[in-house]
Protein backbone atom coordinates (compact mmCIF):
# COMPACT_ATOMS: atom_id res chain seq x y z
CA UNK A 1 0.00 0.00 0.00
CA UNK A 2 1.98 3.06 -0.98
CA UNK A 3 1.12 6.21 -1.73
CA UNK A 4 -0.79 6.44 -5.38
CA UNK A 5 -0.02 8.76 -8.23
CA UNK A 6 -2.02 9.81 -11.31
CA UNK A 7 -0.05 7.93 -14.15
CA UNK A 8 0.26 10.60 -17.06
CA UNK A 9 0.40 13.82 -14.96
CA UNK A 10 3.72 14.46 -13.72
CA UNK A 11 3.30 17.89 -14.81
CA UNK A 12 4.28 18.53 -17.96
CA UNK A 13 2.13 19.97 -20.65
CA UNK A 14 2.50 17.45 -23.37
CA UNK A 15 0.01 17.70 -25.66
CA UNK A 16 -1.82 21.07 -25.45
CA UNK A 17 -4.81 19.65 -22.85
CA UNK A 18 -3.43 20.02 -19.33
CA UNK A 19 -6.53 22.16 -18.81
CA UNK A 20 -5.27 24.67 -16.44
CA UNK A 21 -6.44 26.82 -14.84
CA UNK A 22 -9.21 28.54 -17.03
CA UNK A 23 -11.32 29.15 -14.37
CA UNK A 24 -14.83 28.89 -15.60
CA UNK A 25 -17.90 26.51 -14.76
CA UNK A 26 -19.87 26.44 -17.70
CA UNK A 27 -22.89 24.52 -18.26
CA UNK A 28 -24.19 24.79 -14.59
CA UNK A 29 -26.86 27.57 -14.83
CA UNK A 30 -27.43 27.01 -11.10
CA UNK A 31 -30.87 27.75 -8.91
CA UNK A 32 -30.00 29.59 -6.05
CA UNK A 33 -33.63 29.87 -5.04
CA UNK A 34 -32.86 33.09 -3.21
CA UNK A 35 -29.99 32.13 -1.12
CA UNK A 36 -26.81 33.36 -3.06
CA UNK A 37 -25.62 36.50 -2.13
CA UNK A 38 -27.34 36.93 1.16
CA UNK A 39 -26.00 38.86 4.16
CA UNK A 40 -24.08 35.99 6.28
CA UNK A 41 -25.84 35.37 9.66
CA UNK A 42 -22.95 35.17 11.30
CA UNK A 43 -23.73 33.52 14.92
CA UNK A 44 -25.17 30.56 12.86
CA UNK A 45 -27.99 29.97 15.91
CA UNK A 46 -30.55 29.38 13.20
CA UNK A 47 -28.62 26.70 11.50
CA UNK A 48 -27.94 24.56 14.91
CA UNK A 49 -31.58 25.36 15.87
CA UNK A 50 -32.89 23.38 12.44
CA UNK A 51 -30.97 20.93 13.25
CA UNK A 52 -31.81 19.85 16.94
CA UNK A 53 -34.39 17.24 15.74
CA UNK A 54 -31.70 14.84 14.04
CA UNK A 55 -28.94 13.05 15.89
CA UNK A 56 -25.79 15.56 14.38
CA UNK A 57 -25.32 18.17 12.52
CA UNK A 58 -22.78 16.36 10.95
CA UNK A 59 -21.64 12.47 10.42
CA UNK A 60 -18.53 10.95 8.79
CA UNK A 61 -18.15 7.77 7.61
CA UNK A 62 -14.61 6.68 7.73
CA UNK A 63 -11.69 7.61 10.27
CA UNK A 64 -8.97 7.31 8.02
CA UNK A 65 -6.96 10.29 7.09
CA UNK A 66 -10.39 12.23 5.00
CA UNK A 67 -12.09 11.19 8.21
CA UNK A 68 -9.61 12.54 10.59
CA UNK A 69 -9.17 15.44 8.92
CA UNK A 70 -12.95 16.29 8.35
CA UNK A 71 -13.73 16.07 12.24
CA UNK A 72 -11.11 18.38 13.21
CA UNK A 73 -12.46 20.85 10.54
CA UNK A 74 -15.81 20.21 11.61
CA UNK A 75 -15.38 20.87 14.94
CA UNK A 76 -13.73 24.48 14.10
CA UNK A 77 -17.18 25.24 12.90
CA UNK A 78 -18.98 23.81 16.29
CA UNK A 79 -21.22 21.37 14.56
CA UNK A 80 -22.21 18.06 16.21
CA UNK A 81 -19.98 15.90 14.48
CA UNK A 82 -19.47 11.74 14.61
CA UNK A 83 -17.16 10.08 13.02
CA UNK A 84 -18.68 6.41 11.95
CA UNK A 85 -15.80 3.90 11.57
CA UNK A 86 -15.98 -0.19 10.29
CA UNK A 87 -12.64 -1.02 12.14
CA UNK A 88 -11.97 -1.06 15.72
CA UNK A 89 -9.72 1.57 15.26
CA UNK A 90 -8.77 4.71 13.33
CA UNK A 91 -5.82 4.85 10.26
CA UNK A 92 -8.19 3.90 7.00
CA UNK A 93 -5.70 2.29 4.99
CA UNK A 94 -2.99 2.47 7.25
CA UNK A 95 -4.86 0.39 10.00
CA UNK A 96 -6.28 -2.36 7.85
CA UNK A 97 -3.10 -2.52 5.64
CA UNK A 98 -0.79 -4.39 7.91
CA UNK A 99 0.58 -6.93 5.33
CA UNK A 100 4.94 -6.87 5.84
CA UNK A 101 6.85 -4.29 3.83
CA UNK A 102 3.30 -1.89 3.87
CA UNK A 103 4.74 1.83 3.39
CA UNK A 104 4.55 5.22 1.53
CA UNK A 105 6.17 5.31 -1.74
CA UNK A 106 5.91 9.05 -1.08
CA UNK A 107 8.35 11.04 0.65
CA UNK A 108 6.63 10.61 4.54
CA UNK A 109 7.12 14.58 5.22
CA UNK A 110 5.55 15.14 1.72
CA UNK A 111 2.81 12.80 2.16
CA UNK A 112 1.32 13.81 5.19
CA UNK A 113 -1.00 16.84 6.73
CA UNK A 114 0.29 20.19 6.23
CA UNK A 115 -2.56 22.18 8.49
CA UNK A 116 -1.07 22.46 11.67
CA UNK A 117 2.11 23.86 12.44
CA UNK A 118 2.41 22.14 15.95
CA UNK A 119 2.39 18.71 14.21
CA UNK A 120 4.98 19.65 11.81
CA UNK A 121 6.62 21.09 14.52
CA UNK A 122 6.44 17.86 16.51
CA UNK A 123 6.14 15.15 14.86
CA UNK A 124 9.67 13.52 13.64
CA UNK A 125 9.81 10.96 10.84
CA UNK A 126 12.36 8.07 11.25
CA UNK A 127 12.51 6.98 7.75
CA UNK A 128 12.31 8.94 3.92
CA UNK A 129 9.44 6.19 2.89
CA UNK A 130 7.24 5.55 6.16
CA UNK A 131 6.49 1.88 6.95
CA UNK A 132 2.75 1.11 8.02
CA UNK A 133 3.48 1.31 11.61
CA UNK A 134 5.02 4.74 11.67
CA UNK A 135 2.62 6.08 9.74
CA UNK A 136 -0.65 4.24 11.59
CA UNK A 137 1.60 5.64 14.90
CA UNK A 138 1.69 9.33 13.38
CA UNK A 139 -2.42 9.00 12.75
CA UNK A 140 -2.77 7.76 16.57
CA UNK A 141 -0.66 10.49 17.79
CA UNK A 142 -3.01 13.22 15.57
CA UNK A 143 -6.03 11.93 17.06
CA UNK A 144 -4.77 12.13 20.78
CA UNK A 145 -3.59 15.39 20.23
CA UNK A 146 -6.95 16.90 18.73
CA UNK A 147 -8.54 14.93 21.02
CA UNK A 148 -10.82 13.29 18.01
CA UNK A 149 -11.06 9.93 19.37
CA UNK A 150 -14.20 11.04 21.39
CA UNK A 151 -16.26 11.71 18.79
CA UNK A 152 -15.16 8.64 16.80
CA UNK A 153 -17.50 5.11 17.34
CA UNK A 154 -15.62 1.98 16.12
CA UNK A 155 -16.81 -1.52 15.02
CA UNK A 156 -19.29 0.27 13.42
CA UNK A 157 -19.86 -0.94 9.47
CA UNK A 158 -22.50 1.66 7.67
CA UNK A 159 -24.91 -0.41 5.54
CA UNK A 160 -27.05 2.18 4.40
CA UNK A 161 -27.49 5.78 3.74
CA UNK A 162 -31.32 6.95 2.88
CA UNK A 163 -31.88 10.71 1.89
CA UNK A 164 -34.86 11.72 4.38
CA UNK A 165 -36.83 14.60 2.11
CA UNK A 166 -39.31 15.53 4.71
CA UNK A 167 -36.39 16.75 7.01
CA UNK A 168 -33.78 17.42 4.74
CA UNK A 169 -31.77 15.28 6.10
CA UNK A 170 -30.05 12.02 6.17
CA UNK A 171 -30.95 8.52 7.87
CA UNK A 172 -27.74 6.18 8.49
CA UNK A 173 -27.77 2.37 9.59
CA UNK A 174 -25.08 0.44 10.39
CA UNK A 175 -25.45 -3.44 10.81
CA UNK A 176 -26.69 -4.00 13.19
CA UNK A 177 -29.68 -1.79 12.85
CA UNK A 178 -29.04 1.33 14.61
CA UNK A 179 -29.60 3.69 13.16
CA UNK A 180 -28.20 7.98 12.77
CA UNK A 181 -29.44 10.89 11.56
CA UNK A 182 -27.78 14.05 10.11
CA UNK A 183 -28.17 17.05 8.58
CA UNK A 184 -24.66 16.76 6.72
CA UNK A 185 -23.10 13.23 5.35
CA UNK A 186 -19.30 12.98 4.48
CA UNK A 187 -17.93 10.59 2.78
CA UNK A 188 -14.32 9.11 3.89
CA UNK A 189 -14.47 5.64 3.22
CA UNK A 190 -11.15 5.68 1.00
CA UNK A 191 -10.60 4.36 -2.49
CA UNK A 192 -9.38 1.44 -1.47
CA UNK A 193 -11.18 -0.12 1.34
CA UNK A 194 -13.23 -3.39 -0.24
CA UNK A 195 -10.29 -6.40 -1.19
CA UNK A 196 -11.28 -8.62 -3.43
CA UNK A 197 -10.91 -12.26 -3.30
CA UNK A 198 -10.24 -13.58 -6.96
CA UNK A 199 -12.91 -14.96 -8.84
CA UNK A 200 -11.37 -18.38 -8.54
CA UNK A 201 -13.07 -21.67 -8.31
CA UNK A 202 -12.76 -23.10 -4.98
CA UNK A 203 -11.54 -20.00 -2.66
CA UNK A 204 -13.07 -21.42 0.77
CA UNK A 205 -11.63 -25.04 -0.18
CA UNK A 206 -8.06 -24.58 1.31
CA UNK A 207 -7.56 -26.29 4.24
CA UNK A 208 -4.60 -24.26 5.12
CA UNK A 209 -4.22 -20.64 6.18
CA UNK A 210 -5.48 -18.00 3.42
CA UNK A 211 -5.69 -14.34 3.67
CA UNK A 212 -6.14 -11.26 1.76
CA UNK A 213 -3.10 -8.36 2.29
CA UNK A 214 -5.56 -6.19 3.12
CA UNK A 215 -6.58 -8.15 6.34
CA UNK A 216 -2.95 -9.82 7.40
CA UNK A 217 -3.31 -11.84 10.56
CA UNK A 218 -2.40 -9.03 13.51
CA UNK A 219 -0.71 -11.71 15.52
CA UNK A 220 -0.83 -14.15 13.21
CA UNK A 221 0.61 -17.54 15.24
CA UNK A 222 1.71 -18.93 11.72
CA UNK A 223 5.02 -17.68 11.04
CA UNK A 224 5.37 -17.86 7.42
CA UNK A 225 8.79 -19.41 8.73
CA UNK A 226 10.11 -22.50 6.74
CA UNK A 227 6.30 -22.78 5.12
CA UNK A 228 5.42 -23.21 1.78
CA UNK A 229 3.69 -19.99 0.72
CA UNK A 230 1.80 -19.49 -2.84
CA UNK A 231 0.91 -15.77 -3.66
CA UNK A 232 -1.36 -14.44 -6.23
CA UNK A 233 -0.97 -11.16 -7.55
CA UNK A 234 2.09 -8.44 -8.73
CA UNK A 235 0.72 -5.17 -8.29
CA UNK A 236 2.01 -3.01 -5.90
CA UNK A 237 1.08 -4.67 -2.46
CA UNK A 238 2.39 -8.08 -3.84
CA UNK A 239 5.57 -6.12 -4.75
CA UNK A 240 6.36 -4.71 -1.33
CA UNK A 241 4.87 -8.29 0.20
CA UNK A 242 7.20 -10.49 -1.30
CA UNK A 243 10.32 -8.29 -0.61
CA UNK A 244 9.65 -8.07 2.54
CA UNK A 245 9.22 -12.41 3.23
CA UNK A 246 11.71 -13.10 1.03
CA UNK A 247 14.08 -14.51 4.54
CA UNK A 248 11.00 -15.95 5.89
CA UNK A 249 9.08 -18.33 3.98
CA UNK A 250 10.66 -21.97 3.30
CA UNK A 251 10.14 -21.46 -0.16
CA UNK A 252 7.36 -19.07 -1.93
CA UNK A 253 5.34 -19.57 -5.22
CA UNK A 254 4.16 -16.09 -7.00
CA UNK A 255 1.28 -16.57 -9.40
CA UNK A 256 1.34 -13.80 -11.62
CA UNK A 257 -1.16 -12.69 -14.09
CA UNK A 258 0.17 -9.45 -15.70
CA UNK A 259 3.99 -8.51 -15.07
CA UNK A 260 4.24 -4.87 -13.37
CA UNK A 261 6.78 -2.23 -14.38
CA UNK A 262 8.18 -1.39 -10.70
CA UNK A 263 11.74 0.36 -9.91
CA UNK A 264 14.11 1.50 -6.97
CA UNK A 265 12.58 2.95 -4.29
CA UNK A 266 15.78 3.56 -2.23
CA UNK A 267 14.69 4.32 1.16
CA UNK A 268 16.82 5.64 4.07
CA UNK A 269 16.60 6.20 7.90
CA UNK A 270 16.46 10.06 8.88
CA UNK A 271 18.30 11.32 12.10
CA UNK A 272 17.60 13.93 13.98
CA UNK A 273 19.68 16.66 12.32
CA UNK A 274 18.14 15.65 9.03
CA UNK A 275 15.05 15.68 10.12
CA UNK A 276 15.62 19.19 11.39
CA UNK A 277 16.51 20.20 7.91
CA UNK A 278 13.59 18.99 6.46
CA UNK A 279 11.34 20.89 8.90
CA UNK A 280 12.89 24.49 7.98
CA UNK A 281 12.24 23.04 4.50
CA UNK A 282 8.34 22.28 5.02
CA UNK A 283 7.13 25.57 3.49
CA UNK A 284 9.12 24.87 0.77
CA UNK A 285 8.29 21.23 0.23
CA UNK A 286 4.45 22.13 0.38
CA UNK A 287 4.89 24.57 -1.94
CA UNK A 288 6.19 22.42 -4.47
CA UNK A 289 3.61 20.12 -3.60
CA UNK A 290 0.86 22.45 -4.14
CA UNK A 291 2.25 24.00 -8.02
CA UNK A 292 2.68 20.46 -9.25
CA UNK A 293 0.50 18.70 -11.40
CA UNK A 294 -0.48 15.71 -8.88
CA UNK A 295 0.76 17.55 -5.64
CA UNK A 296 4.07 15.68 -5.65
CA UNK A 297 7.71 17.33 -4.40
CA UNK A 298 8.87 15.72 -7.93
CA UNK A 299 9.00 18.13 -10.94
CA UNK A 300 8.29 16.73 -14.46
CA UNK A 301 10.75 17.68 -17.35
CA UNK A 302 9.24 19.87 -19.48
CA UNK A 303 11.45 18.66 -22.83
CA UNK A 304 10.33 16.15 -24.87
CA UNK A 305 12.57 12.86 -24.30
CA UNK A 306 12.89 13.55 -28.60
CA UNK A 307 14.74 17.00 -27.56
CA UNK A 308 17.92 14.60 -26.29
CA UNK A 309 20.19 12.33 -27.88
CA UNK A 310 20.31 8.92 -26.90
CA UNK A 311 23.57 9.34 -25.09
CA UNK A 312 21.80 12.36 -23.28
CA UNK A 313 19.29 10.17 -22.17
CA UNK A 314 20.58 7.60 -21.08
CA UNK A 315 22.74 9.30 -18.81
CA UNK A 316 19.56 11.25 -17.33
CA UNK A 317 17.60 8.38 -17.16
CA UNK A 318 20.59 6.91 -15.14
CA UNK A 319 20.14 9.77 -13.14
CA UNK A 320 16.60 9.44 -12.43
CA UNK A 321 17.19 5.71 -11.29
CA UNK A 322 19.56 6.17 -8.90
CA UNK A 323 17.44 8.93 -6.90
CA UNK A 324 15.14 7.59 -4.20
CA UNK A 325 11.16 7.63 -4.85
CA UNK A 326 9.51 8.90 -7.32
CA UNK A 327 11.75 10.88 -9.15
CA UNK A 328 11.95 8.48 -11.77
CA UNK A 329 7.91 8.05 -12.73
CA UNK A 330 7.55 11.85 -12.37
CA UNK A 331 10.82 13.65 -13.05
CA UNK A 332 10.72 12.52 -16.61
CA UNK A 333 9.61 14.43 -19.84
CA UNK A 334 5.85 14.22 -20.09
CA UNK A 335 5.71 12.68 -23.55
CA UNK A 336 6.64 9.27 -22.17
CA UNK A 337 3.05 9.08 -21.05
CA UNK A 338 1.39 10.22 -24.16
CA UNK A 339 3.28 9.26 -27.01
CA UNK A 340 3.63 5.56 -27.11
CA UNK A 341 7.43 5.47 -29.05
CA UNK A 342 8.75 8.04 -26.46
CA UNK A 343 7.24 5.72 -23.95
CA UNK A 344 8.60 2.85 -25.87
CA UNK A 345 12.17 3.66 -25.12
CA UNK A 346 11.99 4.81 -21.84
CA UNK A 347 10.30 1.02 -20.99
CA UNK A 348 13.27 -0.51 -22.75
CA UNK A 349 15.78 1.13 -20.47
CA UNK A 350 13.90 -0.57 -17.38
CA UNK A 351 13.13 -3.64 -19.08
CA UNK A 352 17.15 -3.28 -19.22
CA UNK A 353 17.22 -3.13 -15.59
CA UNK A 354 15.45 -6.03 -14.84
CA UNK A 355 17.78 -8.09 -17.16
CA UNK A 356 20.73 -6.85 -15.42
CA UNK A 357 19.04 -7.31 -12.11
CA UNK A 358 17.60 -10.91 -12.75
CA UNK A 359 19.66 -13.96 -13.03
CA UNK A 360 17.21 -16.21 -15.05
CA UNK A 361 16.81 -14.56 -18.56
CA UNK A 362 13.41 -16.50 -18.89
CA UNK A 363 12.32 -15.13 -15.39
CA UNK A 364 13.72 -11.68 -16.25
CA UNK A 365 11.42 -12.01 -19.29
CA UNK A 366 8.63 -13.09 -17.12
CA UNK A 367 8.85 -9.92 -15.29
CA UNK A 368 8.69 -7.50 -17.94
CA UNK A 369 5.61 -6.25 -18.94
CA UNK A 370 5.03 -6.65 -22.22
CA UNK A 371 0.91 -5.43 -22.45
CA UNK A 372 1.84 -2.12 -21.28
CA UNK A 373 4.06 0.74 -21.51
CA UNK A 374 6.50 1.73 -18.10
CA UNK A 375 4.54 3.76 -15.90
CA UNK A 376 1.18 3.54 -17.35
CA UNK A 377 -0.35 1.49 -14.47
CA UNK A 378 0.32 2.71 -10.89
CA UNK A 379 4.23 1.95 -10.76
CA UNK A 380 5.04 1.06 -7.65
CA UNK A 381 8.36 1.33 -6.29
CA UNK A 382 10.72 -1.87 -4.86
CA UNK A 383 13.27 -2.62 -2.58
CA UNK A 384 15.08 -6.03 -3.99
CA UNK A 385 12.04 -7.36 -5.45
CA UNK A 386 13.65 -8.43 -8.76
CA UNK A 387 16.77 -10.16 -6.42
CA UNK A 388 13.87 -12.18 -4.45
CA UNK A 389 13.24 -14.10 -7.61
CA UNK A 390 17.41 -15.18 -7.66
CA UNK A 391 16.42 -17.10 -4.77
CA UNK A 392 16.99 -20.95 -5.42
CA UNK A 393 13.22 -21.12 -3.07
CA UNK A 394 11.31 -19.09 -5.54
CA UNK A 395 9.51 -19.68 -8.28
CA UNK A 396 7.43 -16.96 -10.55
CA UNK A 397 4.25 -19.19 -12.18
CA UNK A 398 3.12 -17.37 -15.45
CA UNK A 399 -1.10 -17.53 -15.03
CA UNK A 400 -1.60 -15.98 -18.01
CA UNK A 401 0.02 -19.07 -20.11
CA UNK A 402 -1.24 -21.82 -17.51
CA UNK A 403 -4.45 -20.19 -15.74
CA UNK A 404 -5.46 -21.33 -11.99
CA UNK A 405 -8.62 -23.69 -12.73
CA UNK A 406 -9.17 -23.47 -9.25
CA UNK A 407 -8.12 -23.39 -5.14
CA UNK A 408 -8.00 -26.81 -3.84
CA UNK A 409 -8.00 -28.06 -0.62
CA UNK A 410 -3.96 -28.54 -0.43
CA UNK A 411 -2.71 -25.45 -2.46
CA UNK A 412 -3.68 -23.91 -6.27
CA UNK A 413 -3.90 -25.68 -9.33
CA UNK A 414 -3.26 -24.66 -12.89
CA UNK A 415 -4.15 -26.01 -16.32
CA UNK A 416 -0.73 -28.16 -16.06
CA UNK A 417 0.05 -28.31 -12.15
CA UNK A 418 -1.04 -28.74 -8.90
CA UNK A 419 0.94 -26.63 -5.79
CA UNK A 420 1.07 -27.85 -2.03
CA UNK A 421 0.81 -24.64 0.34
CA UNK A 422 0.88 -24.10 4.26
CA UNK A 423 -0.49 -20.70 3.13
CA UNK A 424 -1.70 -18.78 0.30
CA UNK A 425 -1.74 -14.90 0.19
CA UNK A 426 -3.80 -13.21 -2.02
CA UNK A 427 -2.37 -9.81 -3.28
CA UNK A 428 -5.38 -9.72 -5.42
CA UNK A 429 -6.18 -5.86 -4.96
CA UNK A 430 -9.77 -3.62 -4.64
CA UNK A 431 -12.82 -2.90 -5.86
CA UNK A 432 -11.24 0.37 -5.85
CA UNK A 433 -13.09 3.91 -5.85
CA UNK A 434 -16.76 3.16 -6.48
CA UNK A 435 -16.34 0.11 -4.58
CA UNK A 436 -16.69 1.88 -0.94
CA UNK A 437 -20.18 3.57 -2.37
CA UNK A 438 -21.40 0.23 -3.58
CA UNK A 439 -20.76 -1.21 -0.66
CA UNK A 440 -23.21 0.86 1.08
CA UNK A 441 -27.03 0.93 0.08
CA UNK A 442 -26.94 5.04 -0.75
CA UNK A 443 -30.31 6.21 -1.93
CA UNK A 444 -30.98 9.94 -2.72
CA UNK A 445 -33.94 12.11 -3.59
CA UNK A 446 -36.63 10.26 -4.71
CA UNK A 447 -35.46 6.89 -3.71
CA UNK A 448 -32.49 7.57 -6.16
CA UNK A 449 -29.50 4.74 -6.11
CA UNK A 450 -26.08 6.00 -6.38
CA UNK A 451 -25.36 2.69 -7.89
CA UNK A 452 -27.87 3.32 -10.72
CA UNK A 453 -26.62 7.03 -11.14
CA UNK A 454 -22.90 5.65 -11.57
CA UNK A 455 -24.19 2.55 -13.86
CA UNK A 456 -23.37 3.93 -16.82
CA UNK A 457 -20.21 5.78 -16.28
CA UNK A 458 -19.62 7.85 -13.33
CA UNK A 459 -20.46 11.26 -12.84
CA UNK A 460 -20.13 13.74 -10.17
CA UNK A 461 -19.86 17.62 -10.02
CA UNK A 462 -16.65 18.77 -8.86
CA UNK A 463 -15.97 15.12 -7.71
CA UNK A 464 -16.99 16.27 -4.37
CA UNK A 465 -20.91 15.96 -5.26
CA UNK A 466 -23.73 13.87 -7.15
CA UNK A 467 -26.82 15.43 -8.24
CA UNK A 468 -29.83 13.61 -6.00
CA UNK A 469 -27.77 13.08 -3.15
CA UNK A 470 -28.14 16.59 -1.07
CA UNK A 471 -25.76 17.40 1.57
CA UNK A 472 -23.55 15.19 1.16
CA UNK A 473 -19.93 15.68 0.18
CA UNK A 474 -17.52 13.17 -1.18
CA UNK A 475 -13.69 13.73 0.51
CA UNK A 476 -11.82 11.38 -2.06
CA UNK A 477 -14.41 10.65 -3.93
CA UNK A 478 -14.48 9.65 -7.73
CA UNK A 479 -13.34 12.12 -10.23
CA UNK A 480 -10.92 13.68 -7.29
CA UNK A 481 -7.02 13.84 -7.93
CA UNK A 482 -5.76 10.37 -6.63
CA UNK A 483 -2.12 11.85 -6.81
CA UNK A 484 -0.67 12.82 -3.61
CA UNK A 485 -4.02 11.78 -1.35
CA UNK A 486 -2.82 14.13 1.72
CA UNK A 487 -2.67 16.91 -0.32
CA UNK A 488 -5.99 15.96 -2.17
CA UNK A 489 -7.75 14.88 1.17
CA UNK A 490 -7.04 18.62 2.79
CA UNK A 491 -8.07 20.87 0.10
CA UNK A 492 -11.24 18.69 -0.56
CA UNK A 493 -12.09 19.03 3.29
CA UNK A 494 -11.16 22.60 3.33
CA UNK A 495 -13.33 23.25 0.51
CA UNK A 496 -16.37 21.29 2.33
CA UNK A 497 -15.56 23.38 5.64
CA UNK A 498 -16.15 26.55 3.89
CA UNK A 499 -19.31 25.00 2.53
CA UNK A 500 -20.76 24.10 5.22
CA UNK A 501 -19.78 27.88 6.80
CA UNK A 502 -21.14 29.87 4.48
CA UNK A 503 -24.76 27.35 4.88
CA UNK A 504 -24.27 27.96 8.87
CA UNK A 505 -23.66 31.53 8.32
CA UNK A 506 -26.43 32.29 5.58
CA UNK A 507 -29.09 29.29 7.27
CA UNK A 508 -28.98 27.04 4.12
CA UNK A 509 -30.00 23.71 4.89
CA UNK A 510 -30.18 21.93 1.47
CA UNK A 511 -27.39 22.23 -1.44
CA UNK A 512 -27.41 20.07 -4.64
CA UNK A 513 -25.59 19.47 -7.56
CA UNK A 514 -27.66 20.14 -10.73
CA UNK A 515 -27.44 17.81 -14.10
CA UNK A 516 -26.18 20.30 -15.90
CA UNK A 517 -23.43 20.90 -13.19
CA UNK A 518 -22.45 17.15 -13.38
CA UNK A 519 -22.91 16.90 -17.29
CA UNK A 520 -20.70 19.78 -17.49
CA UNK A 521 -17.71 18.48 -15.03
CA UNK A 522 -18.29 14.96 -16.39
CA UNK A 523 -17.46 15.97 -19.56
CA UNK A 524 -14.35 18.27 -18.35
CA UNK A 525 -12.99 15.14 -16.45
CA UNK A 526 -13.27 13.16 -19.81
CA UNK A 527 -11.61 16.09 -21.36
CA UNK A 528 -8.73 15.49 -19.10
CA UNK A 529 -8.22 12.04 -19.72
CA UNK A 530 -7.90 12.42 -23.30
CA UNK A 531 -4.12 11.51 -24.71
CA UNK A 532 -3.06 9.92 -21.78
CA UNK A 533 -1.85 6.10 -22.57
CA UNK A 534 -2.51 4.81 -18.72
CA UNK A 535 -6.11 5.35 -19.83
CA UNK A 536 -5.98 2.58 -22.38
CA UNK A 537 -5.02 0.27 -19.65
CA UNK A 538 -6.66 -1.73 -17.43
CA UNK A 539 -5.80 -0.85 -14.09
CA UNK A 540 -8.03 -0.10 -11.28
CA UNK A 541 -7.55 3.73 -11.52
CA UNK A 542 -9.06 3.15 -15.04
CA UNK A 543 -11.99 1.00 -13.16
CA UNK A 544 -11.15 -2.27 -14.00
CA UNK A 545 -11.40 -5.05 -11.19
CA UNK A 546 -11.84 -8.65 -13.46
CA UNK A 547 -13.52 -10.24 -10.30
CA UNK A 548 -15.92 -7.65 -9.37
CA UNK A 549 -19.01 -8.33 -11.71
CA UNK A 550 -19.95 -4.00 -13.48
CA UNK A 551 -16.26 -3.69 -13.92
CA UNK A 552 -14.87 -5.32 -16.72
CA UNK A 553 -14.68 -2.19 -18.71
CA UNK A 554 -12.79 1.33 -18.10
CA UNK A 555 -14.20 4.21 -17.01
CA UNK A 556 -13.02 7.42 -15.78
CA UNK A 557 -12.55 7.19 -11.92
CA UNK A 558 -10.26 9.91 -11.26
CA UNK A 559 -9.27 13.75 -12.29
CA UNK A 560 -6.32 13.43 -14.86
CA UNK A 561 -5.70 16.87 -15.23
CA UNK A 562 -3.34 19.44 -13.10
CA UNK A 563 -4.12 19.82 -9.37
CA UNK A 564 -3.56 23.70 -9.96
CA UNK A 565 -6.51 23.75 -12.44
CA UNK A 566 -8.91 21.65 -10.31
CA UNK A 567 -8.36 23.81 -7.36
CA UNK A 568 -9.11 26.82 -9.27
CA UNK A 569 -12.43 25.13 -10.68
CA UNK A 570 -13.53 24.45 -7.36
CA UNK A 571 -12.47 27.84 -5.84
CA UNK A 572 -14.59 29.52 -8.80
CA UNK A 573 -17.67 27.54 -7.80
CA UNK A 574 -17.00 28.87 -3.89
CA UNK A 575 -16.28 32.64 -5.11
CA UNK A 576 -19.67 32.91 -7.33
CA UNK A 577 -21.24 31.55 -3.65
CA UNK A 578 -22.40 28.45 -5.23
CA UNK A 579 -24.54 29.45 -7.52
CA UNK A 580 -24.17 26.12 -9.51
CA UNK A 581 -25.80 24.25 -6.90
CA UNK A 582 -29.58 24.24 -6.06
CA UNK A 583 -29.69 25.74 -2.60
CA UNK A 584 -32.56 26.03 -0.06
CA UNK A 585 -32.99 28.24 3.31
CA UNK A 586 -33.30 27.02 6.50
P1 LIG B 1 -3.65 -4.20 -7.74
O1 LIG B 1 -2.64 -3.22 -8.18
O2 LIG B 1 -5.02 -4.09 -8.27
O3 LIG B 1 -3.05 -5.65 -8.04
C1 LIG B 1 -3.82 -6.82 -7.89
C2 LIG B 1 -3.02 -7.98 -8.42
O4 LIG B 1 -3.77 -9.17 -8.28
C3 LIG B 1 -2.71 -7.86 -9.92
O5 LIG B 1 -1.45 -8.40 -10.16
C4 LIG B 1 -3.83 -8.70 -10.54
O6 LIG B 1 -3.54 -9.17 -11.83
C5 LIG B 1 -3.90 -9.82 -9.55
N1 LIG B 1 -5.18 -10.53 -9.61
C6 LIG B 1 -6.39 -10.05 -9.27
N2 LIG B 1 -7.32 -10.97 -9.47
C7 LIG B 1 -6.71 -12.07 -9.95
C8 LIG B 1 -7.16 -13.35 -10.35
N3 LIG B 1 -8.44 -13.66 -10.32
N4 LIG B 1 -6.24 -14.22 -10.80
C9 LIG B 1 -4.94 -13.89 -10.83
N5 LIG B 1 -4.44 -12.70 -10.47
C10 LIG B 1 -5.33 -11.79 -10.03
O7 LIG B 1 -3.79 -4.18 -6.16
P2 LIG B 1 -2.68 -3.89 -5.07
O8 LIG B 1 -3.25 -4.22 -3.75
O9 LIG B 1 -1.40 -4.52 -5.43
O10 LIG B 1 -2.44 -2.35 -5.16
C11 LIG B 1 -3.54 -1.45 -5.01
C12 LIG B 1 -3.04 -0.08 -4.70
O11 LIG B 1 -2.76 -0.01 -3.30
C13 LIG B 1 -1.76 0.33 -5.31
O12 LIG B 1 -1.86 0.82 -6.58
C14 LIG B 1 -1.25 1.38 -4.34
O13 LIG B 1 -1.75 2.64 -4.68
C15 LIG B 1 -1.78 0.96 -3.06
P3 LIG B 1 -3.97 -8.30 -13.13
O14 LIG B 1 -3.06 -7.12 -13.12
O15 LIG B 1 -5.41 -7.92 -12.90
O16 LIG B 1 -3.79 -9.21 -14.27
Amino acid sequence: MGSSHTNGTNGVKTNGHTNSANGHVNGANGHSNGVNGHAPDTDGKAFSASNESLDYDVLIVGAGLSGIFSLHRMRQLSLRTRVLEAGSGEGGTWFWNRYPGARFDSESYSYIFSFDQEVLDEWDWTEHFSPQPETLRYIQYLTAKFDLKKDMQFNTRIRSAHWQSATDSWLLTDESGKTYSCRYLLTAMGILNQPTLPNIPGVNDFKGEAWHTARWPENSASSLKGKRVGIIGTGATAIQTVQAIADQFGSLTVFQRTANWTAPLRNSKIDKEEMAEIRKSYPDIFRRCKESYSCFIHVGDPKSVFDYTEEERLKLWEELYAKPGFAKVLGISGDIYTDKAANALYSAFHAEKIKQRVKDPKVADLLTPKDHGFGTRRTPLESGYYEVFNQDNVRLVNIREDPIERITEKGIKTGTEEFEFDIIIYATGFDAVTGSFNAVDFKGVNDTQLRDVWSQGIRTFLGLTVKDFPNMFMIMGPHQMFGNIPRSIEYAVDWVWHYIKYAKENNVRYIEATEEGMDMWTEHVHECGKGLLANEVDSWMTGVNKNVAGKQKRSMTRYNGPAPGYRKRCEDVKERGYSEFVMRRG
